[in-house]
């Protein structure tokens, strides 16, 4: 028996004569760069990278575009996008995403941070950043672990999860509570637009495009920062199929991260962008 997909493939293939006649619904933008990625399968950084050079190619700002690479498993995130990129040291994307911002206003700066680089190492530097209302987008990718030197607890590990410097779950008597990044900045007085969102599913991925979207917009206003927090996974630490940690964070990621908006800008404060501009999730 066919399944559901042959079944539409097989009417798709039968309606076009030719190559010719197929409608076009997707291509990969010509912001990223034509190669493969390095990272695991299922790894929702590559969607991410993705997600981030479309609403670069979609707002036509590749030429004023600069990204700011961490150290993670996203170390080459330059490779992929093709925008000019800055390579900074561990946790100190958003002091160099400010040096930037600060010699050219003009630009549209953004940071690509994992939770051990943004979290742990970077933040102050972030706090900083945020509180200084610098005129920048953050990118936080939250996978709950250091991904890249082997899944050790990260500040934003989940109580009792198991990594490989919390065997026995996190205690968070022993260890703390994982720390709510977005909640946390969202309270400082620089910050312009606070978001979490997940890329786990087809509708997660649309919410997350918008929110990177208005982000980058709201660049133009010069009126502080934005953080995008997005969850993300890291299968091969979790010790998931990418499937199962898709499952994971609809059932357990979420119970501490909740998704959504955390602070949106008032309407007076967005006026003079078009219309259109802030798209809801
Ligand atoms: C100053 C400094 N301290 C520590 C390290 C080692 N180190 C490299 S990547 C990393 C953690 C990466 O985790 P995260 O930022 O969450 O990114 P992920 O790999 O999970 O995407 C650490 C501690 C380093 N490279 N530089
Ligand atoms: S180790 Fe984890 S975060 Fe790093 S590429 Fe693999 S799945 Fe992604
Ligand atoms: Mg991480």
């Amino acid at each position: 028996m066919q399944t559901e997909e042959q079944v539409l493939t097989d009417k798709i293939t039968a309606s076009c004569q030719t190559e010719d006649e197929y409608e076009l619904v997707y291509h990969k933008p010509a912001t990223l760069v034509d190669v493969s990625m390095h990272y695991c399968p299922g790894c929702a950084h590559s969607l991410v990278h993705k997600l981030i050079m479309e609403a670069v190619e979609e707002m036509g700002i590749q030429e004023r575009t600069i990204g700011v690479a961490p150290v993670g498993c996203s170390v080459f995130a330059y490779d992929y996008m093709d925008i000019d990129m800055q390579e900074a040291a561990h946790g100190r994307a958003c002091a160099v995403a400010t040096g930037i911002k600060r010699l050219m206003p003009d630009k549209y700066v953004f940071t690509y941070q994992g939770d051990g680089d943004l979290a742990a190492i970077g933040i102050a530097e972030t706090l900083h950043a945020i509180n200084r209302g610098e005129n920048i987008l953050i990118v936080f990718m939250n996978n709950a672990v250091y991904g890249m030197t082997s899944g050790q607890m990260a500040p934003t590990t989940l109580p009792g999860m198991h990594t490989t410097t919390s065997p026995d779950g996190r205690d968070v008597s022993f260890y703390g509570a994982p720390i709510k990044v977005s909640e946390l900045m969202a309270n400082l007085p620089g910050a312009f637009y606070v978001t979490r969102q997940a890329v786990n599913s087809a509708n997660a991925v649309r919410r997350t495009k918008k929110a990177l979207l208005n982000a980058f917009k709201y660049q133009q206003l010069h009126k502080g920062t934005c953080l995008v927090e997005i969850i993300g996974n890291c299968p091969s630490n979790w010790k998931m199929t990418p499937v199962e940690a898709s499952k994971f964070i609809d059932e357990e990621m979420i119970k501490t991260f909740p998704l959504g908006d955390i602070k949106v800008p008032a309407a007076g404060d967005i006026k003079t962008l078009q219309s259109n501009t802030h798209e809801q999730s």
